[in-house]
């Protein structure tokens, strides 16, 4: 089993580690955060934060690494995280629930974490780094870009694209073929009927730009 280093000890990473040994693929040797966190309830687990990332590289203990965090703003967390992993040679296997349907010529990029009865239907494909939260549903021939957070609950139709970046929040509904820009956020249980083009963060049913 690949021994892995979770990164973040909070709420997401809680649900993250839960899944990873429902897959019996990995061996979490524990995590990374910026302080110890609620995850674990074996406080050794802790590490320390991501300085020790370097050492526990080199002595071997790790090989691979899992992002566990979930909200954080677009510029700084999981992305920043992904490229700190990839320069230090940590391998980034994509992670998924063995409670998710996840159907034939599906493609989902490294590093991202697909959760507990999500349906990811033929013809979609996600994107690195990024997470299909609790019980959403990509239909089929969806993409979902780079460091994306599809949260739970959310149903995007067939033929949606959502770019690099962007945040679709819990039980919002995209109609089909209906494109979503890089680094948009949409609110909770928003209905998206049009294109959004613009980054910016959308409300509401039909969900409309916020003003600044
Ligand atoms: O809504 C749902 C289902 N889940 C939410 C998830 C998507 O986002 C969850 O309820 C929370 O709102 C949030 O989960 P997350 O990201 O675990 O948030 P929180 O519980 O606040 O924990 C953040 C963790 O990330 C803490 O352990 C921080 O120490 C850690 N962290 C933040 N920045 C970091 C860094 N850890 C490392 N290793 N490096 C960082 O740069």
């Amino acid at each position: 089993m690949m021994p892995i280093v979770l990164i973040g000890g909070g709420g997401h990473a809680k649900v993250v580690a839960a899944i990873i040994e429902k897959t019996g693929r990995y061996q979490i040797v524990g995590y990374t955060a910026l302080a110890a966190g609620p995850a674990f309830r074996d406080a050794s687990a802790y590490l320390g934060d991501d300085g020790a990332l370097a050492d526990l590289v080199a002595s071997g203990r790790v090989t691979g690494a899992v992002l566990g965090i979930g909200i954080v703003n677009l510029d700084t967390g999981r992305v920043a995280l992904h490229r700190k992993l990839l320069a230090l040679g940590l391998a980034l296997p994509s992670i998924v629930s063995p409670t998710a349907v996840v159907n034939r010529d599906v493609a989902i990029g490294d590093g991202t974490v697909v959760m507990d009865g999500v349906v990811i239907n033929p013809g979609a494909k996600i994107g690195e780094c990024s997470i299909i939260n609790t019980h959403a549903v990509v239909e089929h021939d969806c993409t979902v870009g780079y460091g994306s957070h599809i949260a739970p609950g959310v149903v995007l139709c067939g033929g949606v694209s959502v770019g690099a970046q962007s945040i679709v929040g819990a039980g919002a509904c995209v109609l089909p073929g209906v494109q979503i820009g890089e680094r948009c956020l949409i609110g909770a249980g928003a209905t998206v009927t049009h294109d959004l083009a613009e980054p910016g963060c959308y409300v509401g049913s039909p969900a409309v730009r916020m003003a600044k």
